[in-house]
């Protein structure tokens, strides 16, 4: 780990190459970004020490010359210099809805979701659309953000009604759909990372799209997507309607290869549990979808995709049997070649995690700023602090033996060595990433007894707070 990566300079190396034009504005965001770390699920005003540094968080947050990819674009240098030390790297796109449908006096929000209501016309949520594309080591350590878009869905409930209608038509090009940000930020993502590093694409369902698969190919950035929708694959020519499979059928025909046990995270009240698995795979060719509108004035290639099929034979009463069918343009040469991509796509709850982080750990959805543009300012800050805070948790758990150094300043390190070992006298080598981050957590409510396991997020970071009161009163005690 890089000595910049340290602690207290967190915040100078992930926003250290911004540029606003005004130098000033690059320092003040970085001030911001480590208030808002110390005390992430803080409001704003207790964040920041004092009424002048509140002022000037709120002048940042509303100064309309600083772009949100302004203030990304240097994070996302960090993360492609992470994601450069490994040969793979993971890239989970997905969406989350902000919703601030209580702070009526926000403007510039958009629609999030509408439906008819029993005694007014429609119930509709209002709120930001939030699109990320965010990096994971194949061990499923998040590395950062690669792309991300904030925006207001719609208007109003009249213009999402339009919207949704133009999903399933053929007839609608792709760039006018809701759809295309899959497109957009694949293209983004690829472009954020060099060419030394492969970077695979897992995205859910939504990007169960051919012109998602066809994009991969084009810009030689593979893809990894759990598919759902039933068609014809296989086919002589896309005009045959005759000849080919159906896509379930043949699946669901393939011998069963092997079988695998993977978590499944509790989620809805439901305890984690194991699946014991049964994985087909298989090679298929993917025909373009019929009466598309290119078919018109182009020829759509038929596309060669590889598919795992995995599916739960014997799920506990009362609980669906989990049912995955993944489509990737990689190569899947053997059943372990197979296995991996399995794993590859459990990780993509890790995205899910980093927006719970979001909501539930930094109460973002508690943030009153007055207009949808300061809101996605301080989204697109928060964004990179959840990221961080979700790094370091699992740090502990995927590098435990390092030097805490890489994540903690000296300073740092031997307050939390005094308190939990009684002593002022400090070991020649420093404690590793694991003691420190026990004890991180233990000042955040932990109680790292022999059955509790590896500590988290919650718990680290309200220890992380503790621990910048701590070395404060350190560094004045002895400063
Ligand atoms: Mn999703």
């Amino acid at each position: 780990m890089e000595n910049e990566q340290r602690g207290g300079h967190w915040a100078k190396c992930e926003f250290g190459s911004a540029d606003f034009g005004d130098k000033r504005l690059k320092i003040r965001l970085i001030k911001l970004a480590d208030r808002l770390s110390e005390s992430p699920e803080s409001p704003i005003n207790q964040a920041c020490s004092g009424w002048a540094e509140t002022k000037a968080a709120y002048r940042f947050f509303r100064n309309e010359s600083i772009l949100p990819s302004e203030i990304l674009s240097s994070h996302v240098e960090q993360t492609a210099k992470r994601a450069s030390t490994h040969k793979t790297i993971l890239a989970v796109q997905d969406t989350s809805y902000i919703n601030y449908t209580s702070h009526k006096k926000t403007i510039g929000l958009g629609v999030n979701s509408s439906r008819p209501g029993a005694k007014v016309r429609t119930l509709s949520t209002h709120g930001l659309v939030m699109h990320t594309s965010f990096a994971l080591t194949t061990q499923g350590l998040p590395l950062g953000i690669l792309d991300q878009k904030i925006y207001p869905r719609k208007k109003d409930s009249v213009e999402l009604k339009e919207l949704k209608k133009k999903t399933h038509d053929i007839g609608v090009p792709i760039k006018e759909k809701e759809s295309f940000r899959w497109l957009e930020s694949l293209r983004e993502t690829k472009k954020a990372v060099g060419d030394e590093t492969q970077i695979v694409t897992i995205c859910d369902r939504e990007a169960d799209m051919y012109e998602f698969f066809e994009l991969g190919y084009l810009i030689g950035s593979p893809v990894l997507v759990r598919v759902s929708k039933e068609r014809r694959i296989n086919k002589v020519s896309h005009h045959s309607e005759k000849t080919g499979q159906m896509l379930w059928n043949f699946v669901q025909e393939l011998p069963c290869q092997g079988t695998i046990q993977v978590e499944i995270p509790a989620r809805d009240g439901k305890p984690l549990r194991v699946a014991t698995l049964e994985l087909r795979y298989s090679g298929l060719m993917l025909n373009p979808p019929r009466n598309h509108i290119r078919h018109k004035s182009e020829r759509m290639p038929d596309l060669k995709i590889n598919t795992v099929y995995v599916v739960e034979k014997s799920p506990p009463p009362e609980e669906e049997a989990l049912e995955w069918l993944l489509f990737t343009d990689l190569q899947i040469n053997n059943f372990d070649e197979a296995v991996e991509k399995v794993w590859w796509y459990c990780l993509r709850w890790r995205i899910e995690v980093f927006h719970k982080i979001l909501k539930s750990g930094l109460n973002v959805e508690q943030c009153r700023l007055g207009s949808a543009d300061r809101l996605i300012r301080y989204l697109t800050v928060m964004s990179i602090i959840a990221w961080r805070i979700f790094w370091i948790t699992l740090l502990g758990r995927s590098d435990p033996n390092l030097p805490c150094t890489a994540l903690l300043e000296d300073h740092e390190w031997k307050v939390l060595y005094s308190k939990f070992r009684q002593t002022k006298r400090y070991p020649k080598t420093t404690p590793t990433i694991r003691d420190t981050i026990r004890w991180i957590a233990q000042l955040g409510g932990f109680l790292a007894r022999k059955g509790d396991g590896e500590p988290g997020t919650i718990s680290l970071w309200r220890g992380w707070k503790r621990l910048c009161d701590l070395s404060e009163g350190w560094s004045l005690a002895n400063g």
